[in-house]
């Protein structure tokens, strides 16, 4: 069987996500880089992988997967150890709602190509621009430093890693790129802490994949 090609930009914080989920299953997978900077995304030969043209896409076992928490739903199914879901359903619900705040209620409003629209079409200045980004990365972390506190342990869940883990830790990492104020989300900061300190995470990190010639 061939080895699983992710495409991938380092710094995008979808891929990072199905990183952390492919090393916590152990799958071994090689890097295609598309560099967002340089729009590859929206080759037509990249576009052909993934219609939206974002990253990542994960061809494995034949297939061509889309979407970061369809592609880590399907390594789940295919590889169900180490479990990313808690087995019970109310659980499990709670720590899908946890991924969900991110990856639906926070991340799509600071894609590249948000902001990128911001400062086109809408000729927003580059403050208005990152004043748009901390808005709504704080708005989101404080909400899921409320929903996550009560039920969390080691992690947002318990203490072994689930599918919100996967989805703060690149948060986390794009907040404090951006410079967003933590101070508020003390139990989101202990546990992207505890995370990053997991091999399967710490290797997905940004620092750990970006390409040779990328220093910024
Ligand atoms: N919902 C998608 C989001 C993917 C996404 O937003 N990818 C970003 C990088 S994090 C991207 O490719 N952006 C390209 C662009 O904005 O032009 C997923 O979870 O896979």
């Amino acid at each position: 069987m061939s080895q699983p090609v992710l495409y991938d930009y380092f710094r995008s914080s979808a891929c990072y996500r199905v990183r952390i989920a492919l090393n916590l299953k152990g799958i071994a997978y090689e890097a295609v880089p598309v560099n967002l900077l340089e729009r590859e995304q929206q080759a037509d030969d990249y576009r052909a992988r993934n219609p939206q043209a974002f990253v990542p896409t994960l061809e494995i076992d034949g297939q061509r997967l889309v979407q970061s928490l369809a592609i880590i739903d399907w390594l789940e199914a295919r590889h169900p150890e180490p479990p990313l879901y808690p087995a019970d359903p109310g659980a499990r619900a709670h720590v899908l709602a946890l991924a969900l705040v991110v990856a639906c209620d926070i991340h799509p409003l600071n894609n590249l190509r948000v902001l990128r629209y911001l400062s086109g079409p809408l000729d927003q200045p580059q403050e208005a621009r990152d004043a748009w980004y901390r808005h709504w990365v704080a708005e989101g972390l404080a909400a899921l430093e409320t929903m996550a506190a009560p039920r969390a342990g080691r992690f947002l869940f318990g203490d072994a890693p689930t599918l919100a883990d996967v989805c703060l830790v690149p948060q986390m990492f794009n907040a404090r790129r951006f410079e967003v104020l933590l101070d508020g989300v003390p139990t989101l900061v202990r546990v992207d802490a505890a995370a990053n300190r997991l091999d399967a995470f710490a290797a997905a990190h940004p620092d750990r994949v970006a390409p040779a010639a990328v220093n910024s």
